[in-house]
């Protein structure tokens, strides 16, 4: 297991009632239901087994890059048959579905949220992956790149969400990469909108140009842009960092994250007449008072009703599927059992 410590292997990752014949090793990339996975041996490609498949109840309970997995050796192949737990993961909701959950990432532990000091910079995008990654359980930071593009920075941080960690740096250049802090094999995640300059981050962190290349096709235009999810090691510092590929939108799948995002929200809500205030026009409204001092900005309060509003919408719609589902599944063994008689 010498060279899974790399990975951040550790033995409390394997669960007390998993089947101790399954190798255990972290997935490093996926593509659909095919699996890179690093184990003591080497990398191996494995597929996931029937049985994992038919045993998930949506796509959160499959194994995605970050993963710990216990392999199934079968003759020349391996097989991915169990998912230990996760300390934390990210997930987004599927593009153009309503309800349904995508995993990002697993067992990360701190995930970075790139921006660029450029019109790319958006508040309200920000609070959005801030809330989803606190959701499953990872600590955000945020990356302001790119700042070799502008004089001042300063309206770019005086714009950031309030409660969270900002680096300023050009990856391009190397100014301020070092306050980036990787160590202790903790695990750290990538995410951003295309072009914001993520796969160059992690090529600095690497200190090698070898990554991506595997990773990255060219698009039309003739700029390279990360294909696939992918797991790294980088033993000098002590950890594994996951490039991802750009994301066009982030869709809320939980309220979990919301809270802590807008922290200073949840705080006056307690002051509020009624505990169940929609901060409206409700009279003893300690929100709407903040607004009116001065001492909270309208567009928070907007941006998290946004928010709460989409996040509740998928829970709602979620529920209604596994509840569907469950009936279904019921109606199913009532006709076995009548049949059986
Ligand atoms: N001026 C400037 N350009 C940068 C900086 N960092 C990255 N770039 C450029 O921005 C472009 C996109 O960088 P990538 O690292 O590929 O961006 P990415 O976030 O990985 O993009 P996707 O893989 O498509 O999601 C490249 O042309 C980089 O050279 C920076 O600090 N300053
Ligand atoms: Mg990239
Ligand atoms: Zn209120």
């Amino acid at each position: 297991v010498e060279s899974l410590e790399l990975y951040g292997w550790s033995p409390d990752v394997v669960d007390a009632g998993s089947d101790r014949s399954l190798v255990p090793g972290r997935v490093v990339a996926s593509l659909g239901e095919s699996h890179t996975v690093v184990t003591s041996d080497g990398p191996v490609s494995a597929m996931e087994t029937g049985h994992i498949r038919f045993a998930a109840d949506s796509a959160l309970d499959l194994p995605t890059v970050g993963d710990w997995v216990g392999l199934r050796r079968v003759g020349d192949a391996a097989l991915v048959d169990h998912v230990y737990p996760r300390r934390t993961f990210l997930a987004r909701r599927k593009a153009g579905r309503a309800d349904e959950p995508q995993l990002v990432a697993a067992n990360v532990d701190v995930v970075f949220v790139i921006t660029a000091a450029t019109a790319e910079h958006n508040p309200r995008r920000l609070e959005r992956y801030l809330a989803s990654v606190r959701a499953g359980g990872a600590v955000p930071e945020i990356v302001l790149n790119k700042v070799d593009l502008v004089s001042d920075t300063a309206p770019f941080l005086a714009a950031m969400p309030p409660g969270v960690r900002v680096h300023a740096l050009s990856a391009l250049h190397g100014a301020g990469i070092d306050s980036i802090e990787l160590g202790g094999r903790r695990t750290y995640a990538f995410v951003g909108s295309s072009g914001v300059g993520k796969s160059t981050i992690v090529n600095r962190l690497l200190g090698t140009e070898q990554q991506v290349v595997s990773a990255l096709a060219r698009d039309d235009t003739g700029r390279h842009t990360t294909t696939h999810r992918e797991l790294f090691v980088v033993p000098e510092r002590d950890a594994v960092i996951i490039d991802t590929p750009g994301m066009r939108e982030l869709g809320m799948w939980s309220a979990d994250g919301l809270d802590e995002t807008f922290s200073e929200i949840a705080a006056l809500a307690e002051r509020c007449k009624f505990r169940d205030c929609g901060h409206d026009t409700e009279p003893g409204c300690a929100v709407i008072a903040a607004i009116a001092e001065g001492a909270l900005e309208e567009t928070r309060l907007q941006a998290w009703r946004k928010l709460l509003r989409e996040a509740r919408r998928v829970e709602m719609q979620a529920h209604l599927r596994n509840s569907q589902e469950r009936k279904r599944a019921r109606a199913i063994r009532h006709k076995l059992r009548e049949k059986r008689r």
